[in-house]
């Protein structure tokens, strides 16, 4: 295969198992064509240090055989294109919440300055056979300002969130540029079939959009490819980490500390998204429904911060700490706390220990893209004495993991009833469930998802010669 270049907001060194699967399943395909990954350095340049809206100093690291190379960014950019625009606008928007969108029109500016700052950096260090893999929300726009500057290699995009359906894209101001931005890639690949259905009834009757068949659609005189490829993890890494000493250690002084309780468990970033608060409503509806549940099961939420330079992120920040305070005040004993909430990072060769000695793992977001905390837990635990994953039926996982107990997270009632009726489960059921889980996670893994998304972009149809790309 050509040299694949990754592009996205941040870049991890592969060769760091703190980097977690992803960059693990990027650096294998990365390192084996001698790639390029590019992003945001995490660094911001004040106005007083000499950091310019549109500029930013690049930074170059070898990582073994894959080329890190990084870009400072402005305060202002950072603002306007990270936290304004990205984080303001489209992640509450593709997450259906209107009600959290902040639609200025500085942070779109930003957005569409980063961008080209983004191409104009990239450009030079392109080669005309490369395969370039762009990812997620934050980048939409950057092919069609690559196409601008004459790249005629294969693009790939992929959004690691979820799209919402046409009347809620709608919403955003400028929502045409940014879909007709898609268009200037060869594939375009969403979480789930739902997403890839959002695009389709969009690009039909929005963008006037002709269906050629296979997932292809033309419109503003360019062809692309659109598909579902449900993210995986790296299941032979993750039983690994479960079973090497670290995580063996982990599993058995949790046990021992609990060794009279049940755990149930959550890991999630501290995201409105993540349904921490419904979560929380729902266990302390479980204790009050089920008081044999009483000083039996405990609940550890891990909530790692995020954002926290964005609004909304403090206020779900408060109300989780309220509604854990209260449920502990309330039902909590002398010798046994409801709920052990950290808003703490954990290390990541300490989780799958964690999973481990839980019996139930709560994954109850609002709306998710895929959730990888869920196929995290199932691939840790133990197969022949299994936990059970309370899964959210809004989390792009739900589309493959059926065997999991699905929940309405809106509906505290009903998923108080599923947390009760997966800490009462009989073993061989928890097996046979477990045990075709594993099935579909071990199918459709990181590798898969690496692997059919490249095979999809090397195969799409070449740039189109002489239908330059009009400037957005
Ligand atoms: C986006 C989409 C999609 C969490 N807390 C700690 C920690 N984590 C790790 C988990 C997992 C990852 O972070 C979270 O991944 P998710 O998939 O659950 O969610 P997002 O971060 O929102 O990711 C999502 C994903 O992209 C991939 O496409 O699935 O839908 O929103 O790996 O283990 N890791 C450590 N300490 C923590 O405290 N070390």
């Amino acid at each position: 295969m050509s040299r694949l270049v990754v592009v996205s907001n941040r870049v991890a060194d592969p060769r760091k198992t703190a980097a977690g699967g992803l960059a693990v399943a990027l650096g294998d395909v990365l390192n084996n064509t001698g790639g390029l990954w590019f992003g945001w350095s995490g660094k911001v340049i004040e106005e007083a240090d000499g950091g310019k809206p549109g500029e930013g100093k690049l930074h170059t690291q070898q990582a073994g055989g894959v080329k890190l190379v990084t870009l400072d960014l402005s305060r202002q950019d950072h603002d306007s294109f990270y936290a304004g625009y990205s984080n303001g606008v489209l992640w509450p928007v593709f997450h259906y919440r209107l009600d959290l969108a902040d639609f200025e029109s500085a942070h779109i500016a930003g957005y569409r300055r980063v961008n080209q700052l983004f191409a104009r950096k990239l450009h030079p260090l392109l080669r005309d056979d490369d395969i370039i893999w762009i990812h997620d929300y934050h980048l939409i726009p950057l092919a069609a300002e690559l196409r601008a500057l004459g790249c005629t290699q294969r693009i790939g995009f992929f959004l690691h969130i979820p799209l919402p359906p046409p009347l809620i894209l709608a919403a955003i101001p400028g929502h045409d540029w940014l879909i007709r931005a898609l268009f200037a890639y060869n594939v375009v690949g969403f979480q789930s079939n739902a997403d890839h259905a959002h695009f389709c009834s969009y690009v039909e009757a929005e963008a006037h959009a002709q269906n050629l068949g296979d997932g292809r659609w033309r419109a503003f005189n360019r062809t692309v490819q659109a598909g579902a490829f449900p993210i995986g993890i790296d299941v032979e890494e993750f039983v690994g980490l479960a079973n090497a000493p670290e995580g063996r250690e982990m599993c058995e002084r949790m046990r021992r500390e609990y060794s009279r309780r049940k755990l149930l468990v959550g890991v999630d970033r501290l995201d409105y998204s993540k349904g921490l608060p419904q979560r929380m409503l729902a266990f302390r509806e479980m204790l009050q429904r089920y008081p044999e549940t009483h000083r039996s099961a405990t609940l550890i939420q891990i909530a790692s911060p995020s954002r926290e330079d964005v609004s909304a992120y403090s206020d779900i920040l408060h109300q989780l700490e309220s509604l854990c305070g209260s449920i502990n005040g309330n039902f909590g004993e002398l010798d046994w706390m409801p709920v052990r909430y950290m808003h703490r990072t954990v290390a990541r060769a300490r989780l799958p220990g964690l999973y481990r000695a839980s019996s139930v793992a709560l994954v109850t977001p609002l709306r998710d893209g895929m959730n990888l905390v869920a196929k995290e837990f199932l691939a840790a635990q133990d197969p022949q004495d299994p936990g059970v994953l309370v899964l959210s039926r809004f989390a792009g996982a739900a589309e493959q993991l059926r065997e999991a107990l699905l929940v309405n997270p809106y509906d505290i009632e009903g998923t108080a009833n599923a947390i009760h009726l997966a800490l009462q489960m009989p073993v061989e059921e928890r097996r046979a469930r477990h045990q075709s889980l594993m099935r579909t996670i071990r199918e459709f893994d990181v590798h898969w998802w690496c692997d059919s998304f490249l095979d999809t972009l090397v195969k799409a149809e070449a740039e189109e010669t002489g239908t330059p790309w009009l400037r957005l």
